[in-house]
């Protein structure tokens, strides 16, 4: 079964991903985790990664299909599940090429829903208890930076929303409830 986890900033996506790697057995594929550990490397490529998402802007399309089709190479007996990809049309189109390529497809597309001000909330505590906890705080987790991203979510990638109820691949779950109730919510989408 292969998933897209799809919602703004601090939805929950990540969250949700690894319950899902934890009950299923299925790869998390998470391109915000990918583009973080390419901004650790020091390469030319980490650089140029790293002054777009600490701007919170889109990293472009064709670095980010890129990483998929490597991973998406070493196949997954339970499926995949794409946390934070795709977050444009031109990534969707990609992503549907590449499976049928693979010989399989897309089985759900599931929307966490979640209030603007519940997420800067969010992303606020995640950066306070990094702090706390004296791990590194990730430089787009401030208020500032967070409207960037939220502005960049509804002008390219909440166009995907559309795109995939067109193709009855969509479904909703109450991002606002907690952990453990979205949980049992993409469970039983998933299970039906
Ligand atoms: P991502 O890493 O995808 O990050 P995100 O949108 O912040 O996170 P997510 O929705 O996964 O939230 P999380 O579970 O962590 O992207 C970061 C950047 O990478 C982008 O801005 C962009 O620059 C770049 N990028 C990534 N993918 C790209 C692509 N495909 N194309 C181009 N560029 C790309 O949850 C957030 C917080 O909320 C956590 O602290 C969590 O504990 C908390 N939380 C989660 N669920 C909760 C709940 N139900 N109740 C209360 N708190 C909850």
């Amino acid at each position: 079964m292969n998933v897209i986890l799809i919602g703004p900033p601090g939805a929950g996506k990540g969250t949700q991903a690894q319950k899902l790697v934890a009950s299923r057995g299925m790869v998390q594929l998470s391109t915000g985790d990918m583009l973080r550990a390419a901004k650790t490397s020091g390469t030319e490529l980490g650089n140029r990664v790293a002054e777009v998402m600490d701007k919170g802007e889109l990293v472009t399309d064709e670095i980010v299909i890129g990483l998929i089709e490597e991973q998406l190479e070493q196949g997954s007996a339970g499926g995949f599940i794409f946390d934070g990809f795709p977050r444009t049309l031109a990534q969707a189109d990609a992503l549907g090429d590449l499976l049928a390529r693979h010989g399989t497809g897309l089985h759900a597309v599931i929307e966490l829903v979640v209030d603007d001000a519940a997420l800067v909330d969010r992303i606020v505590k995640r950066a306070e208890d990094a702090q706390a906890a004296g791990q590194p705080v990730r430089r787009d987790d401030t208020p500032e930076v967070f409207e960037d991203r939220l502005r960049a979510y509804y002008k390219q990638t909440a166009p995907l929303l559309g795109y995939y109820y067109a193709k009855e691949q969509l479904s909703q779950v109450d991002g606002m409830a907690s952990v453990d109730a979205v949980e049992r919510q993409i469970a039983a989408i998933l299970d039906a």
